[in-house]
């Protein structure tokens, strides 16, 4: 407002022409102000990514049980996070399903959108995940704005550096285990998640082909979070797999042998 009065009162005629040419910079300086402004607004309300424990891949075809189902018990058994990944539906029935899963998570975990932007947003979603292919983080952010999280899928350092300085949240880190769940010819391995650790980044996701008979490696690299979609899914008990899941990464070794046989017979 100051900046304002600045510039209407350097326009009176009875000031005379030194005081005219200040005018235009008190504008340009007004407009800046309330650019800065705005972005300390978002920047304040912006929040950061937790470290999530377990993210499952919530995909319909590939559960065993009725999604619901799954959905339910995995979070019961403590799963904190789920991520909606259906590459073969169209956007309008999508956007139904994104809200049933919303409606269903009931705020007990975060709901994050495979690939659509546009989605996570109609749908009230908390954020979206993207692969290396799909918007970069930072013109995603100009859909999704400060409020959503925006995950990014990373196979090196290099692009986890990428991610981070283009405005990603999180990072999926994979693919650590050879995996039928999506074409990925090249590990990264758990060797990857341990350099990932070293760096000083952002949340990470460990994924690809990760189950309860695996799960120990990527703990002992110090491993906090992971994403899973068929050890889950495609389970018998996907509550017992989860639970074992989360016991891994807790290093409590012993209640995830119990668990094992039951992820192993499924
Ligand atoms: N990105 C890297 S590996 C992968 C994705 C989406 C598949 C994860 O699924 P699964 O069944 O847990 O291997
Ligand atoms: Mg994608």
């Amino acid at each position: 407002e100051a900046l304002r009065a600045i510039e209407e009162y350097s326009k009176l005629a009875e000031l005379g022409q030194d005081f005219h040419r200040l005018a235009p910079a008190a504008e340009t300086v007004r407009y800046q102000s309330y650019d800065l402004t705005q972005r300390l607004i978002l920047a304040a309300t912006a929040r950061p990514a937790p470290q999530w424990r377990l993210c499952l891949l919530l995909t319909q075809s590939l559960c065993q049980t009725p999604w619901r189902n799954a959905l339910q018990v995995a979070l019961e058994h403590g799963t904190d996070c789920i991520q909606v990944r259906e590459k073969d539906m169209d956007a309008g029935p999508l956007l139904d399903h994104i809200r049933q899963v919303i409606e269903l998570v009931d705020s007990h975990a975060a709901v994050i959108v495979n690939d659509r932007p546009d989605l996570a947003v109609l749908a009230g979603a908390d954020g979206v995940h993207l692969g290396q292919s799909d918007l970069a983080p930072d013109d995603a952010r100009q859909i999704v704005g400060r409020r959503l999280l925006i995950g990014v899928s990373t196979s090196n350092l290099d692009q986890a550096k990428a991610a981070k300085a283009s405005g990603a949240d999180y990072c999926g880190v994979g693919p650590m285990f050879p995996t039928t769940t999506k074409h990925k010819p090249d590990l990264a391995g758990p060797d990857y998640l341990r350099e990932y650790l070293e760096w000083d980044g952002l949340p990470h996701l460990a994924i690809g082909g990760i189950n309860a008979d695996n799960i120990d490696e990527l703990a002992e690299v110090g491993g906090q979070g992971v994403a899973v979609s068929s050890a889950i899914c495609a389970a018998d008990e996907p509550g017992a797999v989860s639970k074992c899941l989360i016991a891994a990464l807790d290093k409590r070794a012993a209640s995830c042998n119990l668990q094992k046989s039951a992820s192993s017979d499924a």
